[in-house]
């Protein structure tokens, strides 16, 4: 069996290479966990994940507790046995989820109670209960139970909210089962300000975990504010760690975010935008049902390997978008996975090979072109 481990393997200014050793395979970073929200990828068989070279996926505590119910989902074997998902599994704790939920929810010391947005049926969680379903899901990676800070936010108010996020820190650690190869990741808050940043980081450090993760981030301060807050928090953080930012984002967020050292991101960007026809090329993003792309025989990225890019024009797959076909946003998902991964292996080479600056300003050179 193998021990969670992460090792560093090289830098290049603040940007990491590292490898990230679970019960469930290897995950080589700075890494794009695509998010599989109930148990699926949408749109996409595992196997097409896999291929895209994603090496873990994302699910969610909220989703599938309501639906189709953790005991369940335990007795069928944990989510990556229940969707023939070999890899390491990281799943969210379910937190931020409730807290979408607006008035739908309560939040007290002990933790929250929220109503279904399926069928309006009460429900509660605790540290204990996020990390016990977490258990049942049989994530890999499980994540502490903590507030998203809604964005703006008062200092004292974010103050508040990081420090209950740090006590439910230290019970979600409490209520953690240990077993070999599988991790658990405390979640670092404190909204925009750098001296609650640096407490969350110490308080998360004497607890103690396999890994932390950034939050409270892309809430909607701005891409300039998030970068500013990676600024000064992760060089706080432990080298030896790895560090995740939470549910971001876009392609400038991620060459932003491994030239600030992050390690891992997850976000539903390629996988919801995929389905309602955005595209992600080299050149930037396109919008497949513009008519623009009604004859062109060119695939969405000529420097794309995969078959939606290999084998279809942008003609049809504008076609399948206009005549609401379910292939449409399947080729166009896995064409976004596929820019995504690739856009990660290439950041990976560039901090091996020493050229991460150099790589940074072609990206944005590039993006800048636009699509023609
Ligand atoms: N906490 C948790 N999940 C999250 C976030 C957070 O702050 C965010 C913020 N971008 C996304 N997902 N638990
Ligand atoms: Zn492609």
């Amino acid at each position: 069996m193998t021990a969670f481990s992460y090792d560093l393997l090289s830098t290049d200014g603040t940007a990491r290479r590292g490898r990230l050793h679970t019960a469930w395979g290897v995950v080589e970073t700075p890494v794009f966990m695509p998010v599989g929200t109930a148990a699926t990828v949408k749109g996409m068989m595992p196997e097409s994940v896999k291929s895209t070279g994603a090496s873990i996926i994302l699910a969610n505590t909220y989703h599938l507790m309501l639906r189709p119910g953790a005991e369940r989902v335990g007795r069928l074997g944990g989510v990556r046995k229940m969707m023939g998902w070999d890899g390491p599994l990281l799943t969210d704790s379910g937190g931020f989820q409730v807290m979408s939920l607006g008035p739908l929810r309560k939040l007290d010391e002990d933790g929250v109670t929220f109503k279904s947005h399926l069928d309006g049926s009460k429900h509660r969680l605790t540290p204990e209960r996020s990390t016990e379903i977490q258990h049942l899901l049989d994530a890999t990676i499980t994540m502490a139970f903590d507030e998203c800070t809604p964005f703006p936010a008062e200092k004292t108010v974010a103050a508040d909210s990081m420090r209950l996020s740090m006590r439910w820190a230290k019970r979600s650690r409490d209520a953690f089962v240990p077993r070999e190869g599988y991790g658990q990741f405390g979640i670092v808050q404190g909204s925009v300000f750098a001296d609650l940043r640096a407490e969350s980081v110490a308080a998360l450090g004497d607890i103690g975990f396999e890994g932390y993760a950034i939050g409270g981030l892309a809430v909607g301060e701005g891409q300039e504010a998030m970068f500013e807050a990676l600024e000064f928090t992760t060089p706080l953080m432990q080298t030896d760690k790895p560090r995740y930012l939470m549910g971001v984002g876009k392609p400038s967020d991620l060459v932003g975010g491994v030239a600030r050292g992050v390690d891992m991101f997850d976000c539903v960007l390629p996988t919801r935008s995929g389905r309602t026809g955005q595209g992600f090329t080299r050149r930037g993003p396109i919008n497949i049902k513009n008519a623009r792309h009604a004859e062109d025989n060119r695939p969405i990225d000529e420097a794309c390997s995969c078959p939606a890019c290999s084998r279809f024009s942008r003609a049809y797959l504008h076609h399948l978008f206009k005549a609401d076909e379910v292939q449409g946003l399947m080729l166009l998902s896995w064409h976004n996975i596929q820019y995504y991964q690739d856009l990660m292996a290439d950041m990976r080479a560039a901090i091996e090979a020493g050229t991460f600056a150099q790589f940074e300003k072609n990206f944005h050179a590039m993006q800048s072109l636009g699509d023609i």
